[in-house]
């Protein structure tokens, strides 16, 4: 199966770029061996999903985050065809990892590292460069971008990667960022950037829970009537919430 013939099969299901990474040139030192995922692993196939324009910039979360939904639904399914397509097509074995989850909640990990670094591939395969705020921003879609990955038996050879700095260090994702997570340069605060991104995920959770375990019956009454617990009743069942999309908001890279 010529990459290609790849290629367009990806574009015609709906993702907006596809590119190639031969594994050799995945560099990602605190992920996980993609040979632990798939042993006779040769290349990535790595799908971009544009956001929408009005759900990144819109102040509405429900609405910002819906947007986002519809992206991990149609890669969900879209990763699952493309498996099943290299598969059927070529009698070689293929793994699909997707957008953010499941992820590997074990510790000391908690959710922080994913099987496969979705950016490191995407700039592997030629989609794009990290940028101050230490995401990817994509020649044709900026920072409004997300991935996934097809880990294939395939050799299939790398894409050229991009080689202009597609940031102008404008600082203004460290600016506005709400918890002030970008400071430091090259690195994420994981913490700071959870407590506003996702105040309803597990770190909103474990504090709800000790604050309960103390309180008194009537307070634990009041605490099932709170709007936290709502947001957290709802979190259970949408999954990761984001209430954050603000360095994809601001970045003025490429758009
Ligand atoms: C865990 C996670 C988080 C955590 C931790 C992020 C982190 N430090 O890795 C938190 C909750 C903070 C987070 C936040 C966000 N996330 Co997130 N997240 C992930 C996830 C699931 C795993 C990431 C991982 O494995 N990290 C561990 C390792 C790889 O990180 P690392 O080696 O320490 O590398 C870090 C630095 O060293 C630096 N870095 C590494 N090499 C280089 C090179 C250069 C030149 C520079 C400048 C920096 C740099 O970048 C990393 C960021 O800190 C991925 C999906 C996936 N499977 O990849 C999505 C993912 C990274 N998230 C994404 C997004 C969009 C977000 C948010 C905007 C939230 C939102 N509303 O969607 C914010 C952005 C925060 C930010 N500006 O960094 C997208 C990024 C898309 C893109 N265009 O690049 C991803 C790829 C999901 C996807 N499928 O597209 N995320």
């Amino acid at each position: 199966m010529e990459k290609e013939e790849i290629r367009n099969y990806g574009i015609e299901i709906g993702a907006d770029v596809v590119g190639f990474a031969d594994i050799a040139d995945y560099k990602s030192e605190r992920s996980p061996d993609p040979k632990t995922i798939l042993p006779g692993v040769k290349s990535m196939v790595v799908l971009g999903y544009r956001s929408n324009h009005g759900a990144v910039e819109s102040k509405n979360m429900r609405i910002a985050m819906s947007s986002r939904m519809g992206e991990m639904e149609l890669s969900l399914k879209n990763n699952y065809l493309m498996t099943r397509y290299i598969e059927k097509g070529t009698g070689t074995k293929a793994a699909s990892v997707a957008v953010s989850y499941p992820l590997n909640m074990d510790l000391p990990y908690m959710g922080s590292v994913g099987d496969v670094s979705l950016r490191h591939a995407a700039v592997a395969a030629g989609l794009g460069v990290f940028g101050r705020h230490n995401i990817v921003i994509n020649p044709e879609f900026g920072t409004r971008i997300v991935f996934t990955v097809i880990l294939t038996e395939l050799p299939l050879g790398s894409d050229p990667m991009v080689e202009d700095d597609l940031c102008d260090n404008c600082n203004l994702c460290v600016e506005s960022c709400p918890s002030g997570a970008l400071d430091v340069e090259g690195k994420t605060d994981f913490m700071k950037c959870l407590k506003k991104s996702q105040p309803y995920g597990i770190g909103g959770m474990i504090r709800f829970y000790y604050k309960m375990i103390d309180a008194s019956d009537e307070e634990k009454k009041k605490m099932l009537m709170d709007q936290k617990f709502l947001h957290l009743y709802q979190s259970q069942f949408i999954g990761f919430q984001y209430f954050c999309f603000e360095c994809m908001a601001v970045c003025p890279a490429c758009i």
